[in-house]
């Protein structure tokens, strides 16, 4: 059972470099965060001229884009090397340059949000225009997450050569879907910033086709919220199980959900763009259809989870419905922070369907419901399984344990978020229903009676800002404790089985021609008409703001 397996250190200090870039950037994230509920409330003015958008996307950005992608590329190195073996030195090198290259292109991109040169939030799509140093920082960014990708998937590659016959081992699996997924949606991104917002910020073209930018942005946009998901269901098929001392539900089922994912991820980015003139009605509908296909595999983790738990519960002897929840080990943060975030997902997939739904999309679009339901998906179940996968992969990767005062201390900062979120992510839905709109700082509307019912609402969701950013301090504080001063030890990285190891593995769920057959034929169904009627009817575009 004690089954031992450290890490190499020269690996450690790999998956640590990601680490201390992904909670810097929860710092200053978690700082203009809170700045921006407090203007928005109407109880703070920014000093030295800083604009409330000028924070916004620098909130968006340092906590959406680069936290998430450092923090994933880390731990999906962490999971492949746990499952698979060491990096060879090819391989380790590739994640480093990696490292590298998206760092300098976060250091060149926050340097323009900074001079107000790139004030176009973590969307950045066009017609908002930016410095060319922005687009081309952000271009490097993923370009340094595909060469990252890259040696992990060596890695799994060579497993895989060196046990011809037998299934991969279900994380290391999960990581190369998510990282497939992600190089083929990001080509997105890139078609955009490279062919048309880099000429278009040089000047060497005037104008810019805001609808195919825009498409082509979403085409990336959705599958990006799936590579932030992919990882916390990583941790919850495979980690959550072995924390509670169970088997998880099901190997087979898992590797299903997580080809799935790969499918329906990207044919679906229509779906932000459901008021947007010049797309037809019918590939609209086409890809809500898609985007309700997607839900799927959700809801089959969610089974998954539930009867991981309950399956656990009757065998340690528990009766009636519920009567497995208390067999949960509530003292242990590894578990309390992802079950949060699981509990959180609940409302946040269930928002998600009403964004989806045409006729109720018109209700919420551009209202702070959107916001809110982001918060309760990125900055809720995602962001606190990160936190409570943090809480061992650092004493994992630093040869260090967790103590029970620092255990403590991190179940008070979940239940602190847990609190600090509702407040503020529940003002934002019901506020949203009632028309205040996203991503507008602080206004009276002229006196408009409306707007003023609004206010309430606002200062709500700065007292739950407020929490947010005390529970993001006792993060810091948890984070520095197990990087330098935890005793040194032994923290494993947990591995669960799943109770159907020995059913025999479905062979197309790792077949690679086939997934990414499917995945490209998928893709050219849903786009191929609506991005060739933009190019057959091209309208006049945009000179930019
Ligand atoms: Fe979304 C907008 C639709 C999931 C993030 N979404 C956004 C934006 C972000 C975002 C960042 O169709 C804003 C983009 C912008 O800036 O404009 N979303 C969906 C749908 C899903 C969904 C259908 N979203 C996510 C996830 C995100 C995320 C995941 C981040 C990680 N979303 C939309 C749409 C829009 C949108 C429209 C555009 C709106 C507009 O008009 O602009 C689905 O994937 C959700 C499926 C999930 C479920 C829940 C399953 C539950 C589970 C938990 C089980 C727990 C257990 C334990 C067992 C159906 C797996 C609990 C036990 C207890 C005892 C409690
Ligand atoms: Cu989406």
């Amino acid at each position: 059972m004690a089954e031992r397996v450290e890490m190499d250190r020269k690996d450690g200090k790999l998956i640590m470099a990601h680490m201390y870039v992904a909670i810097v950037c929860l710092i200053i994230g978690g700082l203009a965060g809170l700045l921006q509920t407090l203007v928005r409330s109407g109880q703070l003015k920014l000093p030295a001229g800083i604009g409330y958008y000028q924070i916004l996307t620098v909130h968006g950005i340092i906590l959406a884009l680069v936290l998430t992608t450092f923090f994933i590329m880390g731990f999906q190195t962490a999971a492949v090397i746990r499952t698979c073996g060491k990096l060879s030195p090819l391989q380790r090198k590739l994640v480093w340059l990696g490292f590298w290259v998206m760092l300098i292109g976060t250091a060149m991109a926050a340097t323009m949000v900074l001079l107000n040169k790139a004030t176009v939030l973590y969307t950045f799509y066009a017609p908002l225009k930016a410095h060319v140093i922005f687009y081309v920082g952000m271009a490097l960014v993923v370009v340094g997450s595909w060469i990252s990708a890259a040696g992990q998937i060596m890695r799994y590659a060579q497993w895989r050569k060196e046990h011809k016959g037998l299934k991969s081992p279900l994380l290391a699996y999960m990581a190369t879907i998510n990282n497939v997924m992600w190089i083929v949606c990001s080509i997105g991104v890139a078609a955009t910033v490279l062919l048309q917002m880099i000429p278009w910020s040089l000047g060497l073209v005037e104008r810019i086709d805001v609808s195919l930018s825009r498409t082509l942005f979403w085409y990336f946009g959705h599958a990006l919220v799936y590579f932030w998901l992919l990882p916390a269901y990583m941790s919850w098929y495979a980690v959550v199980p072995k924390i509670i001392g169970a088997k998880a539900f099901s190997d087979n089922l898992a590797r299903m959900s997580f080809m799935l994912f790969l499918f329906f991820s990207i044919p679906v980015g229509i779906h932000h763009q459901l008021t947007e003139p010049g797309i037809d009605v019918t590939w609209k509908y086409v890809q809500v259809v898609l985007t309700f296909m997607v839900v799927i595999p959700s809801l089959m983790t969610a089974f998954s989870l539930f009867a991981t738990f309950e399956a656990y519960g009757r065998k340690v002897g528990t009766k009636g419905l519920f009567g497995w929840i208390k067999t949960l080990p509530w003292n242990d943060a590894r578990f309390v922070l992802p079950f949060i975030g699981m509990a959180a997902f609940i409302p946040g997939g269930a928002g998600g369907l009403v964004n989806a739904s045409a006729q109720m999309n018109q209700v919420v679009h551009n209202t702070i419901w959107i916001t809110g339901h982001f918060h309760l998906t990125v900055a809720t179940a995602v962001i606190l399984t990160f936190f409570g996968t943090m809480y061992w992969l650092i004493p994992h990767a630093t040869g260090r344990v967790m103590t029970k005062a620092i255990n403590r201390l991190a179940i008070i900062q979940g239940v602190m978020w847990a609190i600090g979120m509702s407040i503020m992510s529940g003002a934002m839905h019901y506020i949203g229903l009632f028309g205040a709109p996203r991503r507008s700082t602080y206004s009276e509307y002229g006196g408009s009676k409306i707007a003023a019912e609004w206010i309430p609402y606002q200062v709500m969701q700065a007292v739950g800002g407020t929490i947010l950013f005390i529970s993001i301090i006792l993060v810091v504080i948890v984070f520095i404790q197990l990087a330098f001063f935890a005793p040194k030890g032994y923290e494993a990285f947990p591995v669960s089985e799943a109770m159907d190891e020995a059913a025999p593995a479905y062979k197309f769920v790792e077949n690679w021609k086939f997934l990414i057959i499917v995945t490209i034929a998928l893709i050219l169904v849903a786009y191929t008409v609506p991005i060739g009627q933009m190019f057959m009817d091209p309208p006049p575009g945009a000179k930019g703001m």
